[in-house]
């Protein structure tokens, strides 16, 4: 029953008469074809920006179809400004441009934080690091949304589905969830909770400090749940269960109980989302507030855990920290028909002019995961007239945002996307983590939730 999500919002997605059906998906047991090699983190395939974060090499056309990841670098992020922020159509994978490449609509709020937005009707906002981590310390100081069906994360996810999590139900704002996956199999042990004070009041600093060996959540510099590698060996498979590739920090505010969400994953997110509620109708969205954000990269000498070189690749279909190579491959792309089997065919595309990106088209690839199946910039000039217009008023005193071509446009973009089980074969994933009907309801993964905006604005 669960396997309906994807093809459920596959079917609205095609009725909304955008994203053609002809978008190939992949999974371990289908990959990309060569014509669109690189696998989103969405489950499609295409080329271009498909190729960046999130690009699954084990589900593209092959190891080197996705772009090499950037390295880790250590940053103090101060949310203040969108100077650093980036719409994922405009990156190509210079990591040192900007922090974060944003889907959705990020807002500044009295120069002191960034809101991470959610009108009516929206698929929410996630920014994501340019930088990856392989293993490190990352904390982020943030206020969380509130309400029912309201979610914020603060979460590590690997090109292969590594996952480390805080997550917020908006209608339990005395609880930090946590959870870990490896490689995205859902396990319903995993959860585990942190008591606080009131996450939609009060600022909290919450942190991940990962090692091979652990990974410790923090709150406010207070442990609150250790998990040692040690009691993550999985006897069938072999290895160990624990988080152990190169992730992209991701802040998302997302909502989980759209009705486009599975019953499971709406009751995990504390029921059905009000799209009429109070923040939503005094500011024009449902928001969280980041404040600052610091990546401290793992100081490894020599593998697992460097950062000593340019960028991350692996070698091997199985993922594993030792198929993961620290080299020296570049990692952007000169336009947005590239991939990582070519990152320099075709002309320069400079960062800031991506209408000519779309100019440069020269298949019928899609270029921009989630965002638009037709190239850059084109969501902006769309009918995308219904999402989102309520952004933007209230009390930002935001600037620009970066982030309108894509995340609230058209064609919905799933921002927590099963990969894996749309298509034959996978059969591992369910409702993001939870069991619908019978047994317990625990945790999400970040990834498992299928989000369709065209779903919700057919509803
Ligand atoms: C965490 O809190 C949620 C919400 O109250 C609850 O549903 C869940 O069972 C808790 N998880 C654990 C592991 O205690
Ligand atoms: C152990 O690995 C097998 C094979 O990959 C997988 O099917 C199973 O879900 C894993 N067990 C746990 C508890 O994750
Ligand atoms: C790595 O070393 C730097 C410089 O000594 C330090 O600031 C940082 O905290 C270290 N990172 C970790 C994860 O310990
Ligand atoms: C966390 C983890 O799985 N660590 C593994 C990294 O790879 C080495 C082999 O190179 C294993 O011994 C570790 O267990």
């Amino acid at each position: 029953m669960l396997r309906t999500l994807l093809p459920l919002g596959a079917a609205l997605l095609g009725a909304s008469g955008v994203l053609a059906d002809s978008i190939p998906t992949c999974s371990l047991t289908q990959k990309c074809p060569e014509s669109a090699p690189c696998c989103s983190q969405y489950g499609q395939c295409g080329v271009g920006a498909y190729c960046l974060g999130g690009c699954d090499p084990r589900m593209s056309f092959s190891l080197d179809s996705c772009a090499p990841a950037p390295q880790c670098i250590s940053r103090v992020m101060p949310m203040n400004s969108l100077d650093r922020i980036v719409d994922v159509s405009e990156y190509l994978g210079d990591a040192s441009k900007a922090d974060w490449v944003a889907q959705g609509t990020p807002l500044v709020y009295n120069n002191e934080a960034v809101l991470l937005t959610m009108p009516a009707n929206s698929v929410g906002t996630v920014l994501s690091s340019t930088g990856y981590m392989w293993y490190g310390n990352v904390k982020a100081t943030f206020k969380t949304s509130r309400g029912a069906g309201v979610v914020t994360a603060f979460i590590l996810l690997s090109d292969v589905k590594d996952e480390i999590d805080y997550e917020f139900v908006g209608t339990e704002l005395e609880i930090a969830q946590t959870n870990y996956y490896f490689q995205g199999i859902l396990d319903y042990h995993n959860s585990g909770n942190i008591s606080l004070s009131d996450t939609y009041d009060n600022y909290h600093t919450y942190e991940i400090q990962w090692t091979p060996d652990s990974i410790t959540w923090l709150v406010d510099g207070q442990v609150g749940r250790t998990q040692k590698k040690s009691d993550t060996w999985n006897a069938t498979a072999n290895q160990w269960n624990f988080p152990q590739t190169p992730a992209r920090v991701e802040l998302s505010i997302w909502p989980g109980g759209a009705s486009s969400n599975a019953p499971g994953t709406v009751e995990w997110a504390g029921g059905p989302i009000d799209w009429n509620s109070a923040d939503i109708k005094t500011y024009g969205y449902d928001f969280a507030t980041f404040k600052d954000v610091e990546i401290q990269c793992y100081n490894a000498t020599s593998a697992p855990g460097t950062n000593n070189a340019v960028s991350y690749t692996y070698n091997s279909w199985l993922a594993t920290n030792n198929t993961v190579v620290n080299g020296k491959e570049g990692t952007i792309m000169n336009n947005f028909q590239d991939t990582g089997l070519d990152m320099t065919a075709g002309a320069k595309v400079g960062a800031s002019s991506t209408a000519s990106a779309s100019g440069t088209k020269s298949t019928n690839a899609n270029t921009i995961p989630g965002g638009t199946s037709n190239g850059p910039g084109t969501a902006e000039g769309g009918d995308s007239g219904s999402s989102g217009s309520s952004s933007g008023s209230g009390s930002s005193s935001g600037g620009s945002s970066t982030g309108s071509s894509s995340g609230c446009s058209t064609t919905g973009f799933s921002q927590n996307c099963d990969s894996g089980s749309s298509s034959s074969g996978s059969s591992s994933k369910s409702d993001g983590g939870r069991v619908v009907g019978g047994e317990r309801i625990i945790g999400a993964s970040a990834f498992a939730v299928v989000i369709a905006l065209g779903a919700m604005m057919v509803l």
